[in-house]
This record gives C-alpha cells, sequence and structure tokens, in this order.
C-alpha cells in the first residue's frame, strides 16, 4: 500500500488534463481499485489487525483523494484565465475631482493662513443694515446702485428663518428690515467687528450675488473673499505687505499688479488692485490676451480695498478713532482665470466636461 500511495502521487501530479486525472481517480480510488478492494477485505481480518490497517487504509485513501481534489481545482482555474484575454486594456474609472474654484479658494486660504489670517463664514441671506446701511451705504446713497440687488419678497423673510438658513441676528432683532441676497463680503466686516475684539485679521470667503448682465468677466452669481485687519495702528503700509505677499505667493514674484485710487463708501481712502495681463514683465498668452482686448485693458482689476472708513466703527458700536484697519475683497473667478489662463468666467458655471475635466 505504501508503494501504492507513491506512485499514485507521481502519476496525479504528472497529469497534464482533466480526461487523464479522471481516469487516475478511478484507478486509485475508484470501486474496482487495488485500495478500496483492500478496504473491503477487511472485514475478513481478526479485530486486531482491523484496527491497525484500517486507519492505515483510510489515511491512504484520504491523502490521494485532496491531491485528486487540488489538482482538479488547478485545472479548473487554468481553464478561467484562459477564457480572460490578458491583452484587452483595461477599463479606466472616473475618479472625482474638486472643481477649479474650490482649488482656488483653498489655495487663496492656505496663504493667508500663513499670514495668521482665521477663516470665518457669513450668511448669504443679509439684512439691508449689514449689506448697505452698516458699509454707510444710506438709502438714497448712489453707490448702492454699484451693487445691482437681488432682493427677497417680504414674504420670504419668515419663510427664511423658519427653514433657519444662515440669516443675521439683525434680521430677528430688526423685524420687516428687507432681505437680499448679499452683494459682496462686506457685511461680515460690521458683524464680526460686533461680536469680536481686536486686533484681529480674518479673511471670509463666499458666495456673492448681482443683479446685472454676464460677460466674459462678469457673472451674476460669483465668489468673492473678504479680508480685514484691525489693531491700534495698522495702516496702508501694511495692506500693501500683506497683499504684495498674497500675489507674489498666488502667482509667482513676475506677475506685476498695481494699486489704483478708487471709491467705496466703507473705507477711507479707497483703492483697487489690477494684475497685469499683457504687455511689460507678466508672462502673457492668447487666453490672457483674449481677456485683456474683451476688456479693453491690459490690466484686469481683482479686488476692491482701503482703510475701513470710521464710520464702519461706529456702525459696530466701537469709539471713534480708537482702531484702525484694511478691509479688501478679491473675485475668486478673476484670480482663477488668472492663474489658469481661463478666457472666459461663464465656463466655471457651465456644464462643459471638457473645461471641468481638465482640473
Ligand atoms: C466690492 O464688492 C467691495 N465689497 C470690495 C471691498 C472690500 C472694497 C473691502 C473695500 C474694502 P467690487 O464691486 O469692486 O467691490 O468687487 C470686488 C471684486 O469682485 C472685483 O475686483 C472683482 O474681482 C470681483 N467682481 C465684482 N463684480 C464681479 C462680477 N460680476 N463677476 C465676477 N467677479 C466680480
Amino acid at each position: 500500500m505504501d508503494d501504492l500511495e507513491k506512485e499514485a502521487y507521481a502519476d496525479i501530479e504528472s497529469a497534464e488534463n482533466p480526461e487523464e486525472l479522471k481516469k487516475l481517480r478511478i484507478k486509485y480510488v475508484g470501486r474496482k481499485s487495488d485500495l478500496t478492494r483492500n478496504l473491503r477485505g477487511l472485514k475478513d481480518l481478526t479485530l486486531e489487525e482491523k484496527r491497525t490497517l484500517a486507519p492505515k487504509l483510510q489515511k491512504i485513501k484520504r491523502s490521494i483523494e485532496e491531491l485528486l481534489d487540488s489538482k482538479e481545482r488547478e485545472f479548473s482555474s487554468i481553464k478561467e484565465a484562459a477564457k480572460a484575454d490578458l491583452t484587452r486594456p483595461g477599463i479606466r474609472h472616473r475618479t472625482g475631482h474638486l472643481h477649479p474654484l474650490t482649488i482656488m479658494e483653498r489655495k487663496v486660504v492656505d496663504i493667508f493662513s500663513s499670514m495668521n489670517f482665521s477663516v470665518v463664514d457669513g450668511p448669504e441671506v443679509e439684512t439691508e443694515h449689514y449689506n448697505f446701511d452698516a458699509l454707510n451705504i444710506p438709502a438714497n446713497h448712489p453707490a448702492r446702485e454699484m451693487w445691482d440687488t437681488f432682493w427677497l419678497k417680504p414674504s420670504a423673510t419668515s419663510e427664511i428663518i423658519a427653514k433657519n438658513l444662515q440669516i443675521s441676528e439683525g434680521a430677528k432683532e430688526r423685524p420687516g428690515e428687507r432681505l437680499l441676497l448679499r452683494t459682496h463680503t462686506s457685511p461680515m466686516q460690521v458683524r464680526y467687528l460686533e461680536t469680536h475684539t481686536p486686533p484681529l485679521q480674518i479673511i471670509v470667503p463666499g458666495r456673492v450675488f448681482r443683479y446685472e448682465a454676464t460677460d466674459a468677466s462678469h457673472e451674476a452669481n460669483f465668489y468673492q473673499v473678504e479680508g480685514l485687519m484691525v489693531g491700534k495702528d495698522v495702516s496702508l503700509a501694511n495692506f500693501k505687505y500683506v497683499i504684495g505677499e498674497f500675489l507674489k505667493k498666488m502667482f509667482g514674484s513676475e506677475t506685476e499688479f498695481r494699486f489704483r485710487p478708487s471709491y467705496f463708501p466703507f473705507t477711507e481712502p479707497s483703492l483697487e488692485v489690477d494684475i497685469r495681463l499683457v504687455g511689460g514683465k507678466s508672462k502673457s498668452n492668447a487666453n490672457l490676451k483674449a481677456i485683456a482686448e474683451s476688456r479693453k485693458s491690459d490690466w484686469l482689476e481683482v479686488m476692491g480695498a482701503g482703510m475701513v472708513n470710521q464710520k464702519v466703527f461706529e456702525a459696530a458700536h466701537y469709539n471713534p478713532g480708537e482702531w484702525r484697519g484694511f478691509a479688501f475683497g478679491v473675485g475668486l473667478e478673476r484670480l482663477a482665470m488668472l492663474k489658469y489662463k481661463i478666457p472666459d468666467i461663464r465656463l466655471f458655471y457651465g456644464d462643459d466636461l471638457r473645461f471641468i475635466d481638465q482640473f
């Protein structure tokens, strides 16, 4: 039997196909095999002989059967593999990725965080008070026209409060006040000053809305990042340094920018920051040239800014003249257009995956 076991092992190992294996199964463990015959013959032996031989024979049978089974599995897996065409190209799964504006917002947040600015959030549904009045833009002031406004129906107010949308405390304090979709992130200046004590430095990224016609550089829904730094002796020099650092970190030291005098009721003095699209030292390309052509200028305005008007501190119940600060509001799409050389702002909100998939 020991010889038979060895022989069976060698035969099974060298079997080349399932048919051969089938024959070996019949030969070694089939009904008419020597092994089965011997097992059957056990009944004619003495009890003593049965006790020693039976377990031995059964063990040999089991191990031959196990080897046959494993060899059979081997043949069936080879058969499965043969069915697969290993030369066929794989299926590429589409993975998700961030929208270019999200990438841009994160870059802005990273740079300002590295300069110790905190990031805060504000409500998109604002009151007339925070969006305009507290920023020194009274009802009859011509500057209100700078921000064409989406007003909410008076009946919407209670609905919004009921839905628990982010809405100013002021709306509850001054019931009946008109609500609007914020036209800029500047309302957060007063809101934050009311609830915190300077010195402070924050940025407020957020979505803003304007009722205006769209073109290559204007959208009705866009993103701004507000900045506010307040201290005892914050000056315009601090502003120039912080913004200069920000622009250099964002666009590299070769990009040219300029500070240009401007007007906002909530800053004094006020200025705007432009980035050079074509000409000078700036590295340009066809898309940036297209923006320049559509705007009829070699420069693209990216932010409004200035020293916080003392009237804003007063609106937040501060003593006049006690604190000084600078504020700015930068357009996120405009930054992304410059960074990624995108000729039209409307691409960000379109559904063209060929554009979105590039990021
Ligand atoms: C403001 O909104 C002021 N709140 C900015 C400010 C903040 C001034 C703090 C002083 C102190 P302005 O309307 O210029 O300003 O908009 C600021 C920036 O938002 C612009 O420079 C531009 O980059 C972007 N922006 C303005 N309008 C649009 C628009 N329709 N589509 C896309 N981006 C826009």
